[in-house]
């Protein structure tokens, strides 16, 4: 009697058992189908910025990356490496690449920035060529005309428009339209980011479907020392005239982050003697004011206390040398 008990007991349990394995495995299945869902519904690509130079990009880049990532000038030329900024959302990653303004090259290193803006046309997803109101569309006509024959989706985004009126923009979206007709265009202001919101909406309607590339946390592909190395140059963009910030790179020596603060080694090279004395300025003071504006612009971006020492120094023609060009970063490998 008792051994038939057990032996219906054991029944039972196997019966709960098998019934626990299917819902077990049932529940598994239907966890990788989701994730499959989910993996298909992910949206993920390239956004390059393109464009002649000062017509916005990086204000632009900024917008839509909610970050200040790249520095802004009212100088041409104040973007000189391709720099990614990555937004990240629960289904979708669009990684932005603002780029150089496109120029004829007089020496190496615009030769370098060229070919940043150019490799930006071979590996986009979607591609953004930004012009502004003031922008001639005759300038660099052979780089409009390799954005002509893209085969991906081409944003046009008419930049600057709180600065002209409704009928000066119809001509212009009229110019642009009849050199590159199968963009799509949008007029903007980056600066008050009007119509920004759109750009965005229309991105992610073009973005594929894809895993994201990079990490989810991730902003961007440069390391730490290069913001560095761009905030102390935005400085002296802006309070140097003529050759002098076209002749200045800076190297970050050292970044030692510590508990409570950050103590950064910089020097600022230059071509020339006489450029050297004039980054110095009269007793100091033109460096000395650099290093200030730098100093709380980097502690703002590392929100950290930042402790910087900038030095100056002559590296003849460094401008038009393959080992400094490499040295600071500019020839790719
Ligand atoms: N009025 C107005 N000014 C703008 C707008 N967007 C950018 N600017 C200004 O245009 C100047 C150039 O902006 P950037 O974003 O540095 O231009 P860029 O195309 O990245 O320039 P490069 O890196 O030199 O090629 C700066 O003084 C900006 O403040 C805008 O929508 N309206
Ligand atoms: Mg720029």
């Amino acid at each position: 009697m008792c051994d038939e008990y057990s032996y219906y007991f054991y029944l039972i349990f196997l019966f709960f058992q098998a019934t626990n394995l299917i819902i077990f495995i049932d529940f598994i299945l239907k966890v990788l189908f989701l994730q499959k869902i989910k993996e298909k519904m992910h949206k993920s690509g390239f956004v390059n910025i393109v464009g002649n130079p000062n017509v916005g990009k990086s204000t632009l880049m900024n917008v839509l990356v909610g970050e200040r990532i790249s520095i802004i000038t009212s100088k041409s030329q104040t973007t000189r490496h391709r720099i990614m900024g990555i937004v990240n959302g629960e289904d979708f990653q669009i990684v932005y690449s603002d780029t150089p303004g496109v120029l004829k090259p007089n020496y190496r290193l615009q030769e370098s920035m060229l070919s940043f803006s150019r490799s930006a046309l071979t590996d986009a997803d979607v591609l953004l060529y930004v012009t502004d109101v003031y922008d001639n569309p005759d300038k660099n006509s052979d780089f409009v005309e390799k954005v002509k024959m893209q085969t991906i989706p081409v944003i046009l985004l008419i930049n600057k428009i709180d600065l002209i009126d409704q009928q000066k923009l119809e001509k212009l979206v009229e110019t642009w339209n009849k050199l590159l007709p199968k963009a799509e265009i949008l007029p903007i202001s980056a600066l008050e980011k009007f119509n920004t919101e759109n750009v965005f909406k229309r991105i992610i309607s073009l973005l594929p479907a894809s895993p994201p590339f990079f990490d989810k946390e991730q902003l961007t592909d440069k390391p730490a020392r290069f913001f560095v190395t761009e905030i102390i140059r935005e400085k002296i963009l802006l309070h140097y005239d003529k050759e002098v910030p076209y002749s200045t790179e800076v190297v970050v020596e050292s970044f030692q982050e510590e508990e409570k603060i950050i103590r950064i080694n910089a020097t600022i090279y230059v071509e020339r003697n006489s450029q050297k004395g004039i980054i110095i300025g009269k007793g100091g003071k033109s460096l000395k004011r650099v290093g200030m504006e730098a100093r709380k612009d980097i502690e703002g971006f590392f929100e950290k206390k930042i402790f910087l020492e900038l030095f100056v120094k002559v590296e003849k023609n460094w401008r038009n040398k393959e080992l400094n060009l490499k040295r600071f970063g500019y020839k790719p490998e």
